[in-house]
């Protein structure tokens, strides 16, 4: 039996504001609004996955720090989890997202988000220092 396999979304801070990252796909999410991330390959740590798939959609150097939130089970046996994540080099690009957005916390709360990341609307306003 294999584990359950994990989907990293990192919450990436600056300046009391939150980067979300709006989907192009599938077409029920296109639209909506998101922690960037993405899954978790084989043999790699959760901490590279948000290293690796920040560096490929938004074109950014980051650090993985610690988990936010609940788990979120999502189908086929995939867990949603976030972490967490430190710019460290590089300015963030839609590469792959339709548009990207820094948010206050009074924002956050308006948004359009995917419904997979809601639940962790009280966890990221507090770290905004609202
Ligand atoms: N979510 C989600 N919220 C969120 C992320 C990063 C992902 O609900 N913040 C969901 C969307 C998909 C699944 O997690 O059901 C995989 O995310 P996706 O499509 O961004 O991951 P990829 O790009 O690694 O997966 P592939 O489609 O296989 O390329």
């Amino acid at each position: 039996m294999t584990g359950e396999r994990e989907v990293v979304a990192a919450a990436l801070i600056r300046d009391g504001r939150l980067l979300l990252a709006q989907r192009t796909r599938p077409p029920e999410l296109a639209g909506l609004w998101e922690l960037p991330g993405g899954k978790v390959e084989p043999g790699e740590t959760p901490a590279a996955a948000v290293r690796r798939e920040l560096r490929e959609e938004l074109g950014v150097e980051v650090t993985a720090g610690e988990r936010i939130g609940a788990d979120v089970p999502l189908h086929d046996g995939l867990v949603l989890r976030a972490y967490r994540a430190e710019l460290v080099d590089g300015t963030p690009q839609a590469l792959e997202h339709a548009a990207l957005r820094w948010v206050d916390a009074r924002e956050l709360g308006e948004i359009a988000l995917v419904d997979n990341d809601r639940g962790w609307v009280p966890e990221l306003v507090a770290l905004l220092g609202a």
